[in-house]
Formats: C-alpha cells, sequence, structure tokens
C-alpha cells in the first residue's frame, strides 16, 4: 500500500507541498491540472511542471485525480469520437510522465453531490453533510447555489460555474438516457482507452457514485457490488479496475465494503482506495465524520484487515476530512484531519500487520 494525499496545485490549494511531505508515511500526491477544460488534452509542458513542483518537495506523482470524461461520451453522442481521441492522448502523455493511475467518474453531469458543506458536529468541527429529504425538495439550481455560497471562495472540483450555468440543457439532453445507455457508453469509452493503457502501463480506476444513488432522475451506475461486477465486466483488462471510496460505497448500507475488497481487489481490480468513514442517520442523511471507526458507520479496522488480507499494493488516501482546529480551507480537503486520518490508517495497517506475522497463520486464514 501507498500512502498518498490529494493536492490541488499551488494555485488552488491552501496547503504547501512541504507541510504533506511531513505527514508519516505519505510518499506522493494525487493531482491533476484544473485549468484545462474538460475534454481537452492535457498539455505536456503544465504536466511536466506538476510533477517538476511535486518531486522537488520529495513527492511523487504517480496518481491523476481526475481526468474528466466529457459529457458527450457519457451520453453517447457523435462527437465523443474526438474527446475519446483526445483522452487517449492525455493517458499517453500522463504515462510517460510516470503516472500509474488515473481516476475518474462517470456521473451525469453532477460529481459528488452534498446539501451542506460545513455541518457542525458535536465536538464543535464541521464537516460535509447529506440531506435526504433536501436532496429530494430543492431544485438542482436551488442545491448548485446553496453550496457555491459556502465554498470558502473554492471553486470545487465537478462543480465549476461555467458548466453548471449550462444545467438545463444537460438536463434535456440526458432526457431517455437510462442505466443500460450508460453503461454502454462506458463500454465504449473503454473499450477504446484501454488498449492505450496496456501499451503504458497506466491503469484507468472509476470512482463510486456519490451518493451511489440516482439523483434529479439521473442514471447512476457506480453503486453497489451488483454494478461494480457489471461494469468490471465490460472489458476483462486488469487495467480497467475501480478507486474503492468506502465513504462513497458505505453511504448505502446493504454495500458490504471489506467482501468487496476482498472480491475485487482479489481479481487485481482495485488500483485505487479513498478510505474515510461517514455516519448514516435512520432517514438517510449521512455526514461526513472523523476516520475512527467508533465515530461512523464504517468500520476501517475491517476495511484495512481486507485490503491487508489480499496484498493491497495499490494507492491509498485519506479521501475527505472534517475542518479541525479552526482550519479554513477547501471543504473536505484540510489538512489536520486528513493527516490524522492517515496516522489512523497506518496505524491500523501496522498493527495488522503484526498480528499477522507474531500469531502465524490462524489470523491470516481469518
Ligand atoms: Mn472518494
Amino acid at each position: 500500500m501507498k500512502m498518498t494525499f490529494r493536492w490541488f496545485g499551488e494555485k488552488d490549494d491552501c496547503i504547501p507541498l512541504w507541510q504533506i511531505r511531513q505527514i508519516p508515511g505519505v510518499t506522493g500526491v494525487v493531482g491533476a491540472l484544473y485549468d484545462v477544460p474538460v475534454g481537452e488534452v492535457w498539455p505536456i509542458e503544465k504536466i511536466a511542471h506538476l510533477k517538476r513542483t511535486v518531486e522537488s518537495a520529495g513527492l511523487e506523482l504517480e496518481v491523476i485525480e481526475s481526468v474528466n470524461i466529457h459529457e458527450d461520451i457519457k451520453l453517447g453522442l457523435p462527437s465523443r469520437d474526438r474527446y475519446i481521441e483526445n483522452y487517449r492522448e492525455t493517458l499517453r502523455r500522463l504515462a510517460r510522465a510516470g503516472v500509474r493511475v488515473v481516476c475518474y467518474n462517470f456521473m451525469p453531469i453532477f460529481d459528488w453531490f452534498r446539501t451542506d458543506l460545513a455541518r457542525e458536529l458535536p465536538d464543535g468541527s464541521n464537516a460535509l453533510f447529506y440531506d435526504a429529504g433536501m436532496a429530494c425538495s430543492l431544485t438542482p439550481q436551488q442545491v448548485v447555489e446553496s453550496v457555491a455560497g459556502k465554498s470558502n471562495g473554492f471553486t470545487l472540483p465537478g462543480w465549476e460555474p461555467e458548466r453548471l450555468a449550462t444545467l438545463e440543457k444537460l438536463f434535456a439532453q440526458y432526457k431517455g438516457v437510462g442505466v443500460d445507455d450508460l453503461f454502454a457508453n462506458l463500454k465504449y469509452f473503454i473499450d477504446a482507452v484501454i488498449p492505450v493503457c496496456e501499451e503504458f502501463d497506466i491503469r484507468m480506476a472509476i470512482h463510486p457514485d456519490d451518493p451511489p444513488w440516482s439523483i434529479f432522475g439521473l442514471p447512476r451506475i457506480v453503486t453497489d457490488e451488483a454494478n461494480l461486477a457489471r461494469l468490471l465486466a465490460l472489458n476483462p483488462s486488469t487495467y480497467h479496475g475501480l478507486t474503492l471510496c468506502t465513504g462513497c460505497l458505505g453511504a448505502n448500507p446493504s454495500n458490504d465494503l471489506p467482501a468487496m475488497i476482498r472480491r475485487f481487489g482479489g481479481q487485481g481490480r482495485i488500483h485505487f482506495a479513498h478510505t474515510r468513514n461517514i455516519k448514516r442517520f435512520p432517514n438517510g442523511d449521512f455526514t461526513e465524520v472523523s476516520h475512527l471507526s467508533c465515530d461512523g458507520s464504517i468500520d476501517l479496522y475491517e476495511v484495512m484487515k481486507a485490503y491487508h488480507d489480499i496484498g493491497f499494493k495499490g494507492y491509498m488516501r485519506p479521501d475527505h476530512g472534517r475542518m479541525i482546529w479552526g482550519e479554513k480551507g477547501r471543504p473536505g480537503y484540510g489538512l489536520y484531519d486528513r493527516a490524522l486520518g492517515i496516522s489512523y490508517i497506518n496505524g491500523l495497517w501496522e498493527a495488522i500487520g503484526q498480528s499477522v506475522t507474531r500469531d502465524g497463520a490462524s489470523k491470516r486464514s481469518f
């Protein structure tokens, strides 16, 4: 397992690389270019600059999150071929720069979705929150306005203003696009990019839908074990794999996360792990919490045990954190709570490894 930390770049992240370098166990950052329009080829010089910046801070750049998928690809429009060709070229350029994994999602219109970016928790910290009732009663535009007003001035990835300005048109385009269409459009995309991935040794890791159910009537397909199995079967190459995000998939209580890790990780199909906790409420609401198992609904020990049991060698990051200690940062992406999360994950990993080594095979077969 290689521990990483998401970084939004010199201009868009208030956390400097030297601070990330001091988090115990972190070997690299998960980066991206945020100023290249979705669908365009990433310029070589910008990739090289990002790589130089990260490496001169003593960190690696082996994971990109995300190279976003143009909406025309998800919609299956004739114009998708041009965007797919651009994507293939971006993959070649990233692979030549040493990138080994590309995380992406295939969610129509919206990326991750919350109703509140700073819901106060009992200890006075705050975190991202999903109010199920509000998600049903508000229009997409109302949610966008309420989210945009509370982002501490940051542009949130997936919620770029220019994209959201065309909401109405996008919704009209998705009329008549169902789950099977989305699977077919994903297959068309994956079948086109995987030969490049195999040639250049760079893995695709699709991120689950966040939350893992339909919103505003839009289809969503990266939601549960059955759908993950279906989407992996679209192309048998192990270069076509998953970003296993426990926080996203864990919002649905019927998702058995350790079982999914054992199944898909055991098949060599998990390339990137997002590890975090959430707390679910009976009415369908959920809040993000600290990584600690007892603070939320997900047993992080069992998650890490599953990764350990399959001999996970991929990349991991703590995903989101709360805002604590008065930090004012990008919602979900402060320094302190994510660093605490990493230390907790690393502690679990070391303890699980020690118990296997010291107690022998009996525990290993658990
Ligand atoms: Mn995630």
